[in-house]
C-alpha cells in the first residue's frame, strides 16, 4: 500500500483547502506532495497522468485511484477519517454548509480567474467588461456572508474552510479587492481562523 498523494500546490486555493482539510482531519502529515508547476497554457505530464481536466489538486488515494476535483477530495478526506463535523450527515446543516462551501468556492474561482487574465493572459487581451462583473461577483458574496451567514462562520467546516482559504488567496494575490473595508465580521472571522493550526501549517509565502 502506498501513501496518498496530493497534486498542487498551496498557491492554489482549492489545493489548500484539500490541505487545511486534512489537517483538521488529523490526516495532516500522511499526504504526500508533488507540486510540480500548473499554468492554465502548458500540459503538465505528470497530472495528466492521473487527471484528464489537467487542474490542481488530484489526490491518488492509496488504493491508486485518482480523485478530482477539490470538493471530491474533502468529502473523501472526511470520508476515511471518520469526520463528521465538517460536513456534517444532519440534512439541514449539511445543506447549508455545503452551499457556504460554494460560496468560498466561487470566491476562490473568481480570484483565480482573475488573476489568469491579468497576470497570464498576455497584455492588450485582457477583457474589462469581464474584470468588471467578476469584482461586482465578489463583492456581491463578501456582501452576503458579512449579511446572512455569520452564524455559520462560528463552527468549522468545510464551509467555513473554503471561505477562510478563499480570503487568504485574494489577500495574497489580489489585495486591492479589499474585502475588510464595511465588512468587520468577515474581518474577524477570517483574523481567527486564521489562527488555526491547520492554516498556519498551509500559510502562503510570497516567493
Ligand atoms: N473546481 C476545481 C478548480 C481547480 C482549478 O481551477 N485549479 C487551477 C489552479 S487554482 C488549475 O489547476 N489550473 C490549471 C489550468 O487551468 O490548466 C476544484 O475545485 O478543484
Amino acid at each position: 500500500m502506498t501513501a496518498m498523494k496530493l497534486h498542487g500546490d498551496t498557491l492554489s486555493p482549492f489545493v489548500r483547502m484539500c490541505l487545511v482539510t486534512a489537517h483538521e482531519v488529523g490526516l495532516g502529515t500522511k499526504i504526500q506532495r508533488d507540486i510540480s508547476r500548473v499554468d492554465p497554457t502548458t500540459v503538465n505530464a505528470g497530472l495528466a497522468a492521473v487527471s484528464p481536466v489537467g487542474k490542481v489538486p488530484v489526490l491518488v488515494t492509496d488504493h491508486n485511484h485518482p480523485l478530482y476535483d477539490s470538493r471530491v477530495i474533502i468529502e473523501y478526506l472526511c470520508h476515511v477519517s471518520g469526520n463528521k463535523t465538517l460536513i456534517p450527515d444532519d440534512g439541514v446543516k449539511r445543506f447549508r454548509v455545503l452551499t457556504l462551501a460554494a460560496l468560498g468556492q466561487a470566491i476562490a474561482e473568481a480570484g483565480v480567474a482573475w488573476r489568469y487574465e491579468t497576470a497570464v493572459r498576455p497584455q492588450g487581451l485582457q477583457w474589462r467588461e469581464w474584470m468588471d462583473r467578476q469584482r461586482l461577483r465578489v463583492a456581491a458574496e463578501f456582501d452576503d456572508i458579512e449579511k446572512n451567514w455569520i452564524k455559520d462562520l462560528a463552527e468549522v467546516t468545510a464551509g467555513t474552510i473554503a471561505v477562510a482559504v478563499a480570503l487568504s488567496y485574494i489577500d495574497f494575490r489580489i489585495p486591492d479587492w479589499q474585502w475588510r473595508t464595511d465588512r468587520p465580521k468577515l474581518q474577524a472571522f477570517h483574523d481567527a481562523f486564521s489562527d488555526r493550526p491547520s492554516m498556519q501549517a498551509t500559510a502562503l509565502k510570497a516567493a
